[in-house]
């Protein structure tokens, strides 16, 4: 009897909720998009409990609902879009409409309420605070030539760890992972890390900690009132920050107490120095405000975005060369034909190395860093193609189903570099324009450059002197992932064995 009036009860619900959408469409005029079954307080959570992580489950919706569809999370009215065409629309050409983030809990506590970057929301102080970090990203002591210099002197203190530690099963992504971060350490402070440093192994758990909680569509990014309960992973992410403001702080006060406008070297200085600028120049930009937290909340998203991103990229890149180690001896054989062993590689020779480029691509394709981005918010009322979108939607671009559309790419399942090169075996920057590893238009990735520039010098130094294999005896590394708002290989050891070339030439020590 209780479950009679229980499903009439949900009925009546679900007849309420699909007139309240026609309501909405014949006051807007214009399609809406096809939604997933909701119901009052809950909205589609029941139609979203699956046990496939959300990027291969919208990928999967699209069968029944179409390219774009949307649902309600419990209050909020979310859209999502599987195809390119869609998503160049809201990034490109509605770019400024679409730049909004929708404010959640969890991205509230780690950005102090909206004062970083990746997830403030549109306006003039953000914009202002990004192009100022955009600007200092291309300075003397921070410009490609400077970060060149940075990720070389990293390669090569990996590369030798790397000795020492091979020819036994190695969990290489740990040495990857602090030569990465020396790297953001160099390019922020001026400073790096040494192998057993206390404050390094903090960040990293800090970091870890972060990645597990934030964005994840958690529910209490859903339902804000839920962060008055007792949560653990909520626990757990404001322990994190407070590890991470503890150490930034520390960082910011030293650069305060020695800072010397005549020598600017690193990202922190001319943050400090803009910020300076600008309380003593109030007047030339009206309005601007650079607090403490601005500064110390764009580093923080420096720091996460520039690890987490880039470890895992090469984390993937790895496994990729596992499972199909052909790919590995090709890129070795370009290493030997265009650099040699006389010298090590440099940037400069990344324009000869097609095959290496190709690599690089197509695991940025086949294996993106975000599968979900992260979601965008409709500033004021508008459209995608011919589907109405109310203001206050939230956008999620599934950038896997765009780097898996069957219609762009021919087997896209299939790890394939091939598909980077034309005929004549030379790299092809996009083959398809279903293709945004980095994103586009307003929010596109403000480290696009670097990361392409540590990619190719860290993978082109290991390759030069070392061959990958499996460990005897253990099984390929998975190639599923761990979701999160970045798609993390799980953990898998190698053996490094030195390439019989390398051990013969002249550069070795
Ligand atoms: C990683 C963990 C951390 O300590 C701090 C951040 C903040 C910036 C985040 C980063 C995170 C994960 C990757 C993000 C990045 C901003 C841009 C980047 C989400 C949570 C991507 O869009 C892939």
């Amino acid at each position: 009897m209780s479950l009679m009036l229980a499903a009439l009860i949900l009925t009546v619900a679900f007849v309420i909720c699909w007139l309240t959408g026609r309501t909405q469409r014949n006051l807007k005029g214009g399609r809406i998009p096809k939604s997933l079954p909701s119901f009052p307080l809950i909205g589609s959570l029941l139609s979203l409990r699956s046990e496939l992580p959300p990027h291969l489950l919208f990928q999967k919706l699209q069968k029944t609902y179409g390219s774009l569809f949307s649902f309600m999370m419990g209050p909020h009215h979310v859209v999502v879009i599987n195809n390119h065409q869609h998503a160049k629309e809201v990034l490109l050409k509605k770019g400024k409409i679409f730049a909004g983030r929708p404010s959640m809990v969890t991205t509230n506590l780690l950005s102090r309420g909206g004062k970083d970057i990746a997830f403030a929301n549109y306006g003039p102080i953000w914009k202002f605070h990004r192009k100022l970090v955009h600007s200092a990203l291309f300075l003397p002591g921070t410009g490609s030539a400077a970060l060149e210099k940075m990720i070389c002197q990293e390669a090569t203190s990996l590369c030798s760890t790397f000795e020492r530690l091979m020819d036994s099963p190695l969990d290489l992504m740990t040495e990857v992972t602090r030569a990465i971060t020396n790297v953001i350490c160099l390019l922020c402070f001026s400073s790096s890390y040494d192998k057993e440093d206390e404050e390094l192994q903090k960040i990293l758990n800090y970091s870890q900690g972060i990645v597990d909680t934030v964005a994840k569509d958690s529910f209490i990014d859903i339902f804000p009132w839920l962060q008055f309960f007792p949560n653990e992973d909520l626990q757990t992410l404001k322990q994190c920050i407070s590890i991470r403001d503890s150490i930034l702080q520390k960082k910011l006060e030293e650069h305060k107490a020695n800072y010397n406008s005549d020598s600017v070297n690193d990202l922190l200085d001319i943050l400090i120095k803009a910020k300076m600028n600008l309380e003593n120049n109030n007047s030339l930009v009206h309005g601007m405000e650079l607090t403490d937290d601005h500064v110390l909340m764009a580093v923080a998203d420096i720091f996460g975005a520039g690890v987490e991103t880039t470890v895992t990229t090469i984390g993937w890149i790895f496994i990729y060369l596992l499972h199909n180690p052909e790919v590995q001896k090709k890129i070795q054989e370009e290493i030997d034909n265009t650099i040699g062993f006389e010298r090590t590689p440099t940037i400069s020779d990344r324009c000869n190395m097609h095959f290496l480029n190709a690599t690089l691509s197509e695991v940025l394709r086949i294996q993106p860093v975000s599968p979900l981005v992260i979601p965008h918010l409709a500033l004021a009322d508008s459209s995608i193609g011919d589907y109405t979108i109310p203001k206050g939607t939230r956008v999620v671009i599934n950038l896997w189903a765009i780097h898996h559309d069957e219609k762009e790419w021919k087997n896209p399942d299939t790890f394939d570099p091939g598909r980077f090169l034309d005929e004549d075996g030379k790299y092809i920057h996009s083959p398809s324009p279903s293709f945004l590893p980095f994103g586009a238009g307003v929010r596109v990735c403000l480290g696009e450059v670097l990361a392409k520039m540590e990619l190719f010098l860290f993978m082109s130094w290991i390759l030069q002197r070392f061959t990958v294999h499996v460990s005897p005896g253990d099984p390929l590394p998975d190639m599923t992932g761990k979701f999160g708002i970045v798609l993390q290989p799980t953990k898998f050891k190698v053996h490094l064995k030195i390439r019989e070339s390398w051990k013969n030439c002249g550069l070795r020590d």
